[in-house]
């Protein structure tokens, strides 16, 4: 493959909607050398622990090159041409709303507004929607119905200038990491700043917390209803703000007044002192992610916590409002360019006949979707029960991701047509195409994002497309082209969809929206190459800056309308069948189902398997054991999870990570577990609100296996994730080989990693289940597995660090010498650091804060990632000490 040459280029990261600023450059091995872009506003020069290691993620495994129909090669043009007729025909017979695209805020704007454009302008149906459905929907939702407008009214900058931060339902040290390390700084450096985080766990953002509130899932609205009423009665309330620029204050406050603080699951005294900060400094900046949003009361969820910035006057002034972190990198630029089945492109409204004529007008289109489309769980219902005839899925893997995966794969399995675009050829949702589609991927496209503070950034290639990958927009255009729509599709590159979006915000901004980049429709193509970050909007009157702070808002009578809202518990109810609640989110090192990270062994290595947060009181209860697995089930589906007994979880409340898939393990998929509850004003998921049943899965035996190939066990428990010489795989069974003899285990060993030739080391104990099996081929370690009626305790890194050496005897030992001890579990991502080393030097170095162990093993040093992590760990020290 040839590489571009030339200077490092700049461009923006692939993962979260901090949207920080990276500067690439291919390190000649088929990686790339990366580094923060100091010049970026949104990190200036920093970067995580997976913007760290994206290099690591870029090379061409398991990637997609070549179009397939029916799993065989193909050329382009036929699968073009074929696309093309089997959504012609579809439409032809069924009309446009018998075809939908499921689409993806990791989409470029360029890509996103094309299939937009296709789908409401050329098809004429509304049935396009995005995994932003799951993520974005009910902060969109809430922001129309309070300002009349999806927007985002604060800056980052806002952190810095805040008094109080609250963190509700964000785990922000971990999704977010460069702006929590923001908040970190700025709270050292004056620690009169308040950090409250509201979450039912208690998370890595909890460490720099003054409080944390572990509320009832659920509870964010009648905790903010409470604070509402605290609001009103005091020197809070902003009379004037209300008198003159707030609609529906009077009900809202009666509806507050109404709610339970008891559905808060907090004591009053909890209540009073969040009530307390949130009132004491006027310059609060209040933080929301899935845990608001993902419930069936999503939408309520926002507009409570909106509610008490109206009332209080604390809206898009310097350092205060209500702050929606998007997750995806341009899950904002995929609501401004209308990706969702109810918006139209630049912020203007699908219901609106006017605004439909006007954006009409503007595409000089056929047809134009009459209305709003299926939202993403109605579309998949749709595909189900053979409304949908054909679909076209682009960038996201709803088998894994969507709720009722398994309803959601067996649904896609039996559509008539389903085409996929990935830039993967094997994930659960590719292995379901009729036709798959290579596209280019991060460090390849050529486009633009939007991230949480509306900056506007490019993505720009540093590598060539690899094979015969091409561009989304790219894609989409040829089979509009092919469809007949050719001239309307007749982009030469990005820098030309830009130009026409940017006037099409024209449109809007004329019509009275506040998406207006129109100052950028004639930009030339080299005026985009060079394109620095800049913040919405950038119209001929308007620059940048914060919104609603002059009390103007986009609703019909200008004001910001204030809701009555009505706490809602979650849909799922807990039941004696399903006694459990299931709240799932995100681990640090990972990103979504994997298909990037799972690629670098360092970000691997920090949470290695699926796995279940359980209470102490719980898992004694059910007879969980640490390091043992349970079984997750319910109406829906089930899950194997490997158990992990923890304080920071609420009793009756289990966590889960969302992303393991059926690449990565055998039952890891917990949106199998999570049912179709949406919320009924925006149509987002309940992720975190489904109800299970947990039992200790018996396992007879456990093993740890490390390979220098990957392998597919047959155990009904594996988890396999990468190392850096190979593989790495957890294993759990009900049943042992054959009799369980030495022989079975030998031969057991030898069919998992398809050695049947290789030379086997044992040292085997089948009285006490106990087998350690080294298989050597040209006298070096190929494979090794341990297996115990226990979970396995052996250093797994030591293990897998002796892949492809010679040294079985160390290898059989499970153990490194006393003078190479076991590191453990990776904490820092970036020096490889362990939890085994960081605890040994904090109690002989008498290490006591977080500087201190940087200091000592450089952990923590380089992006900082880990660094509430280290601060548990010394406050763990310090509590073993104290006993
Ligand atoms: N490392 C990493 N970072 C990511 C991603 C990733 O995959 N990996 N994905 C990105 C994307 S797309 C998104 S959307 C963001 C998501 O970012 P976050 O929303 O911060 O992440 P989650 O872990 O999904 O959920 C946040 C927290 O909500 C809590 N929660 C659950 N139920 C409730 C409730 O009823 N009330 C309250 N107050 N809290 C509750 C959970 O315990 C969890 O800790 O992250 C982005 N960043
Ligand atoms: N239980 C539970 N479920 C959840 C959540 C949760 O918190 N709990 N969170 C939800 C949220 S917020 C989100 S955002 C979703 C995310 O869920 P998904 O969108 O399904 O997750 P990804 O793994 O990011 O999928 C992206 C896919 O696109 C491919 N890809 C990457 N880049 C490109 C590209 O440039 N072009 C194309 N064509 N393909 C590309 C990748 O290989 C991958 O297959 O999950 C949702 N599901
Ligand atoms: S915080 Fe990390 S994942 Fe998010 S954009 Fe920045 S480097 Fe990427
Ligand atoms: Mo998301």
């Amino acid at each position: 493959m040839t590489r571009l040459t030339g200077p490092e280029i700049r461009t923006t990261c692939p993962y979260c909607g901090v949207g920080c600023g990276v500067i690439a450059r291919p390190d000649g091995q088929g990686g790339l050398d990366v580094r923060g872009d100091r010049a970026h506003p949104a990190n200036e020069g920093k970067l995580c622990s997976k913007g760290s290691a994206l290099g690591e993620t870029v090379g061409l495994s398991g990637r997609l090159l070549e179009p397939r129909i029916g799993g065989a090669e193909a050329g382009w043009d036929e699968a073009i041409d074929l696309v093309a007729r089997k959504f012609r025909e579809a439409i032809a017979e069924h009309g446009p709303d018998s075809v939908a695209f499921y689409v993806s805020g990791q989409l470029l704007s360029e890509d996103y507004y094309v299939a937009n454009k296709l789908m409401k302008g050329f098809i004429g149906s509304g049935n396009i929607d995005t995994n932003s459905r799951l993520c974005m929907a009910s902060s969109v939702a809430g922001h129309r119905r309070a300002f009349g407008t999806d927007t985002v009214p604060g800056l980052y900058e806002d952190f810095e200038t805040a008094d109080t931060i609250v963190l509700v339902g964000s785990n922000l040290a971990w999704c977010h990491p460069v702006l929590y390390q923001r908040i970190a700084a700025e709270k050292k450096h004056r620690p009169a700043l308040k950090v409250v985080v509201i979450d039912p766990r208690r998370t890595a953002t909890a460490e720099i917390a003054d409080l944390h509130l572990p509320v009832a899932p659920g509870g964010d609205a009648a905790l903010f209803n409470a604070l509402l009423c605290e609001i009103a009665d005091g020197a809070a309330l902003d009379r004037d703000f209300v008198a003159e620029h707030v609609s529906g204050f009077d009900a809202a406050l009666a509806a507050a007044r109404a709610s339970d603080p008891a559905l808060t699951g907090l004591s009053e005294r909890q209540i009073a002192d969040f009530t307390r900060i949130w009132i004491g400094s006027e310059r609060v900046v209040t933080v929301y992610s899935q845990g608001i949003n993902q419930s069936s009361s999503g939408t309520d969820k926002v507009n409570a916590i909106i509610n008490c910035h109206l009332a209080s006057g604390r809206i898009g002034r310097p350092g205060m409002g209500p702050f929606s972190v998007t997750g995806q990198p341009n899950a904002m630029g995929g609501r401004e360019v209308g990706g969702l089945a109810n918006m139209l492109a630049c912020h203007l409204d699908i219901e609106n006949p006017a605004h439909r004529d006007a954006v009409q007008g503007f595409w000089a289109s056929p047809t134009m979707a009459p209305g709003p489309g299926l939202k993403a769980v109605d579309m998949f219902r749709a595909v189900e029960d053979g409304r949908i005839k054909a679909l076209w899925i682009i960038c996201t893997n709803p088998a894994v991701s969507m709720p009722e995966a398994d309803r959601v794969r067996a649904a896609i399995a039996a559509c008539p047509f389903t085409v996929v675009s990935d830039v993967l050829a094997d994930t659960d949702t590719t292995r379901l195409a009729d036709v798959l589609l290579p596209a280019t991927g991060w460090g390849e496209k050529d486009g633009t994002v939007t991230n949480s503070e509306r900056c506007i950034s490019r993505q720009r290639p540093v590598l060539d497309a690899p094979g015969g990958a091409r561009h989304d927009w790219r894609i989409l255009c040829d089979v509009a082209a092919r469809m007949g729509w050719a001239e309307d599709f007749d982009y030469d590159g990005p820098a030309a969809i830009f130009r026409e979006y940017a006037a099409l915000s024209g449109v809007a901004g004329a019509l009275g929206r506040d998406f207006d980049i129109s100052a950028l429709s004639g930009v030339s193509d080299a005026e985009y190459d060079a394109l620095d970050p800049f913040v919405w909007p950038r119209s001929a009157t308007r620059s940048g800056g914060r919104f609603f702070g002059d009390g103007q808002f986009y609703t019909p009578d200008g004001r910001g309308r204030m809701l009555p809202i009505v706490p809602a518990l979650p849909v799922s109810r807990l039941a004696p069948e399903t006694p459990y609640r299931l709240n799932t989110g995100r681990v640090r090192d990972h990103w979504h189902t994997m298909t990037r990270t799972a690629k670098s062994p360092r970000l691997s290595q920090h949470m290695a398997e699926p796995y279940l947060e359980v209470h102490p009181d719980d898992a004694a209860a059910l007879g969980l054991v640490p390091a043992g697995i349970a079984r997750l089930s319910n109406g829906c589906g089930e899950a194997l999870l490997r158990v992990l007994v923890t304080g920071r979880a609420q009793p009756g409340s289990v966590f889960a990570p969302m992303h393991w898939t059926g690449e990565t393990a055998s039952l890891g998929r917990i949106d199998a577990l999570v049912p179709w509850v949406t919320d009924p004003v925006s149509g987002q998921p309940e992720s975190k609100g489904a109800t299970v049943a947990i039992a200790p899965f018996a396992a007879a035996w456990y093993g740890f296996a490390v390979s220098t190939r990957p392998v597919q066990p047959a155990t009904e428990y594996w988890a396999q994730s990468r190392e850096k010489a190979g593989w790495r795989t957890e294993l759990a069974a009900l049943q042992r080989p054959g009799a369980g003899t030495a022989a079975d285990w030998e031969a057991f060993a030898r069919t998992l990693f398809d050695l049947p030739e290789a030379q086997v080391v044992s040292m085997i104990d089948p009285a006490r289940g106990f087998a350690r099996i080294a298989l050597m081929e040209y006298g070096r370690v190929a494979a090794a597995l341990f297996t115990a009626t226990e979970p396995v305790a052996v250093a797994r890194g030591h293990v897998a660090a002796l892949l492809g050496a010679e040294d079985q005897p160390a290898l059989l030992a499970g153990r490194p010498g006393a003078d190479r001890p076991d590191p453990g579990a990776t904490v820092c991502a970036c020096f490889d650091v362990g939890v085994n080393t960081i605890l040994a030097a904090i109690a002989a170095e008498r290490l006591t804060t977080v500087e201190a162990v940087g200091q000592a093993l450089r952990a923590g040093t380089n992006c900082g990632s880990c660094r509430p992590e280290i601060a548990a760990l010394l406050a763990q020290a310090r509590a073993a000490a104290a006993c």
